[in-house]
């Protein structure tokens, strides 16, 4: 038995996350200036010190190909990698149909190394947290399977697997995504719900997974089909996502957040702007690993005339360079160019942008590479937004895709 084999799941689509995920998978979607979605699942993963990873793509994953190799190339020890396994029909002609198609897939990856357990990941998600608790719990309690959850508020719940548990931590039902979710006996107000990670004992997934793979009424998904099967084996644990410790760090160490959608996305930049941000991205002993790009640091100038640029509760990545501009409650990614009157708030501009003069932006996200005309506004006028083929979010967030070049003459 030669230590954990952790499998990444990173192949989804992310529709619901579109126009962010036109051109790229949700995993590789930027976040925070200078992150992408994935760096949070591997940070967790390096910083527990498991570092024999696959990580599974699938759909539009060049950008994630090239992010991996950037930022998460390790060489040089063959027992500590961090491998993209694109889909290869191993199987038969045809993609994943589901996230447990994808192990099943590779099921020879798991067979090579003969792993004392597998964790299987999602890589969407917002947190910290150190894999080898989750584990040591799972060990303890001799399971199949391990399911990490957390309370939600009941109104969130349905978007997930609904969990009910026994005293010991075990579960006794599972519902994916269901219309009526059942709350956590006693408070009303909240559900506990699956984060999508798992910890399974290798021969009950490879067990598993090939019974699934031979049942034609299977839409082969761990959550529709793999967890609710193994749970009525009766050895299906819950890990409680609120007993895990960051060292290092401050305050509520359990934010958790997925975001699936545009609004969810928009929130969680915003709340690493808050003043007690609940996420530190601070803690040294807990290091969020990324790639950084060779550029100059973030500059901050008056115009020629004098005028000041003020940034407020804001995050400013390096490459920017701001004249005379009012930034506020805004995140800036690598190399954004804003020039002099425009005003930004309450918006997300991922990278290589330029702003031209005396812009508004009010609660917007600039996908990569968009150029704004001098005097361009978006968030101002949602009609003018859809007119223009911009996709507006049930609570007003604008979204501009990736290269829009808005408001010149050609
Ligand atoms: P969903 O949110 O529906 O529910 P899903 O779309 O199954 O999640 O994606 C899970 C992970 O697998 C993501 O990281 C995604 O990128 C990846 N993925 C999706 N399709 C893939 C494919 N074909 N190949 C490789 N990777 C793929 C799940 C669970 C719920 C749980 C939520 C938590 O089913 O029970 O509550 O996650 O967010
Ligand atoms: P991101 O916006 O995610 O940072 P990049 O601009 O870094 O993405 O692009 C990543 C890579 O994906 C580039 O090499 C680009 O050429 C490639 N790419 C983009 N769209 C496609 C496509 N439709 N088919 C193949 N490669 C593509």
């Amino acid at each position: 038995m030669a230590g954990i084999l952790s499998m990444i799941l990173a192949g989804g689509a992310g529709t619901r996350l579109f126009p962010l995920t036109e051109t790229r998978t949700k995993p590789a979607v930027p976040f925070a200036g200078q992150y992408r979605l994935i760096d949070f699942v591997l940070n967790n993963f390096v910083n527990s010190d498991l570092l024999k990873i696959y990580v599974l793509t699938q759909f539009k994953s060049q950008s994630l190909n090239i992010h991996l190799r950037q930022a998460w190339h390790l060489s040089g020890l063959t027992d500590q990698f961090i491998d993209p396994i694109p889909a290869q029909m191993r199987m038969g002609k045809r993609w994943y149909e589901g996230t447990a198609d994808a192990i099943y897939q590779n099921l020879r990856l798991i067979e090579i190394h003969q792993p004392e357990l597998v964790c299987v990941f999602g890589s969407d998600h917002i947190y910290k947290m150190n894999v080898r608790q989750m584990t040591d719990y799972h060990k303890a309690k001799g399971a199949s399977l391990t399911v990490a959850g957390i309370r939600v508020p009941i109104e969130e719940a349905h978007q997930f697997g609904v969990i009910e548990i026994d005293e010991e931590g075990k579960m006794i039902g599972f519902q994916e995504k269901p219309a009526n979710p059942k709350c956590v006996p006693g408070h009303p107000d909240v559900a506990l719900i699956s984060m999508g990670n798992y910890v399974f004992d290798p021969d009950e997934l490879y067990r598993t997974l090939k019974e699934d793979a031979q049942d034609p009424n299977s839409d082969h998904d761990f959550g529709k089909n793999i967890i609710p099967g193994l749970m009525a084996e009766g050895n299906v644990y819950v890990y409680d996502f609120t007993n895990n410790k960051i060292p290092g760090e401050k305050g509520n160490a359990f934010y958790w957040r997925d975001v699936g959608t545009i609004d969810s996305y928009w929130q969680a930049n915003m709340d690493l702007l808050e003043k007690d941000s609940e996420f530190d991205l601070y803690n040294a002993k807990w290091p969020l690993r990324t790639y950084h790009p060779t550029v100059p640091p973030a500059q901050v100038l008056e115009t020629s005339q004098g005028t000041q640029t003020t940034v407020v509760n804001s995050s400013i990545a390096s490459g920017c360079l701001l004249r005379g501009a009012k930034v506020e409650k805004s995140v800036l990614g690598f190399n954004v160019r804003i020039e002099p009157r425009s005003e930004i708030s309450e918006s997300v501009i991922m990278g290589d942008a330029v702003i031209g003069k005396g812009c508004v932006l009010k609660k917007a996200i600039l996908d990569k590479n968009v150029q704004l005309a001098e005097g361009t506004t978006i968030g101002v006028d949602r009609e003018l937004d859809e007119k223009r083929g911009f996709t507006v979010s049930k609570s007003g967030i604008v979204t501009v895709p990736k290269g829009a070049r808005i408001g010149f003459e050609d």
